[in-house]
């Protein structure tokens, strides 16, 4: 690591704490000089470090940035193997993860950026991705199983996330079947899982989880076609950092645990958390609207709907609104 990423992580592990120039300087074995040129470098990339004679420098609570020295701390132990690369804008971190999985195939990576310059949905919708107010993510993983395996792999991550803006916050995140969260009515955030499978054997070589999260988006900024459905989290003085590192640990205990069988132990919570059971809803087939009720989502991940004529209609995938909106 160079002399910047390191003096990053002790600044990110010393946050809101004076350190003086000299302990730095013996830490990093480098003059003092050197400490204030590499303070004035974070500085002009954006953190907000403070300097003060006979105290030193410390990195102030409030700074934003994203990185891997700060993501780090949060992180179990056992999530600390992950090479982590955070760019300051990228078209789409799926669409980097895809491409650096394929030059190594072999490594579990992560992705994030600070912005996306086309981040993209489902059925190739666009997500909004402004610099500085979200997270942006994907997660490359190698689980050597056949894609039918994978079915439940999103409903995880949707409820490791729920978990973590819970805990972090004192909102209760839910769930809008497929794929995105939501708070007091509002879209926060939405994932996108891709994979890249062996055609003859349906095996799959990586998936890629993207992940993108509105964490203090104002409603302003917002481009005016989404600015009535979507929000954020605002979660207080939490960094980014810290939401990253908490949903990488979260994610990784129950994708490691259940891994693979029936997710029915996360299907559950799953459930409770998704607002369109028991309502009426819209959905379409091939272009064609129908209207039914949700009764239930199953271990599948799959919306169970009984539609107007009583019929069971069993939807794996697609876009569904609630009626009469
Ligand atoms: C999603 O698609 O919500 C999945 C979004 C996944 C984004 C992540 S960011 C990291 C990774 N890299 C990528 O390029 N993508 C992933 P979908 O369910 O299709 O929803 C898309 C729809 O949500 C759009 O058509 C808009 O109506 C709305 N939308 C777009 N941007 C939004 C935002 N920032 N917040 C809330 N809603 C948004």
């Amino acid at each position: 690591m160079s002399l910047i990423n390191n003096l990053l992580s002790i600044l990110e592990q010393n946050r809101n704490t004076y350190i003086s120039g000299q302990e730095l300087a013996e830490k990093l074995g480098v003059s003092r000089t050197g400490i204030w040129k590499a303070i004035k470098r974070l500085e002009e990339d954006g953190y907000m470090i403070t300097g003060v004679n006979n105290k030193g420098y410390m990195l102030s609570g409030q700074s934003d940035l994203i990185s891997a020295e700060g993501i780090s701390i949060y992180l179990d132990e056992v999530n600390k193997k992950y090479p982590i690369e955070v760019f300051k804008s990228v078209d789409s971190t799926n669409t980097m993860a895809k491409k650096l999985s394929l030059e190594d195939k072999k490594s579990e990576l992560i992705i994030i950026a600070d912005e996306q310059t086309a981040g993209r949905g489902r059925m190739g919708r666009n997500f909004f991705s402004p610099p500085k107010t979200g997270i942006y993510m994907s997660l490359v993983l190698r689980p050597n199983r056949h894609i039918s395996e994978l079915a439940t792999i999103t409903v995880k991550v949707c409820v490791a996330i729920c978990r973590v803006i819970d805990r972090l916050t004192n909102l209760r995140a839910e769930i809008k079947w497929v794929n995105d969260i939501y708070i007091n009515g509002k879209k926060v955030g939405g994932i996108l899982t891709e994979a890249v499978t062996d055609f003859e054997s349906g095996m799959v070589e990586s998936v890629i989880i993207g992940i993108g999260l509105n964490i203090k988006t104002e409603d302003d900024d917002f481009p005016s076609e989404i600015s009535s459905v979507a929000g954020s989290i605002f979660p207080g003085n939490v960094t980014r950092n810290e939401i990253i590192g908490e949903i990488i640990n979260e994610f990784m205990q129950i994708y490691l645990d259940v891994d693979n069988d029936d997710a029915s132990l996360v299907m559950g919570e799953y459930k409770e958390r998704c607002f369109l059971l028991g309502r009426n809803i819209n959905y379409y087939i091939s272009g064609k609207k129908f209207e039914g009720e949700v009764v239930d989502i199953n271990d599948l991940g799959n919306l169970v709907i009984v539609n107007v004529t009583g019929e069971k209609v069993i939807l794996n995938s697609g876009e569904v609104t609630l009626s009469g909106n």
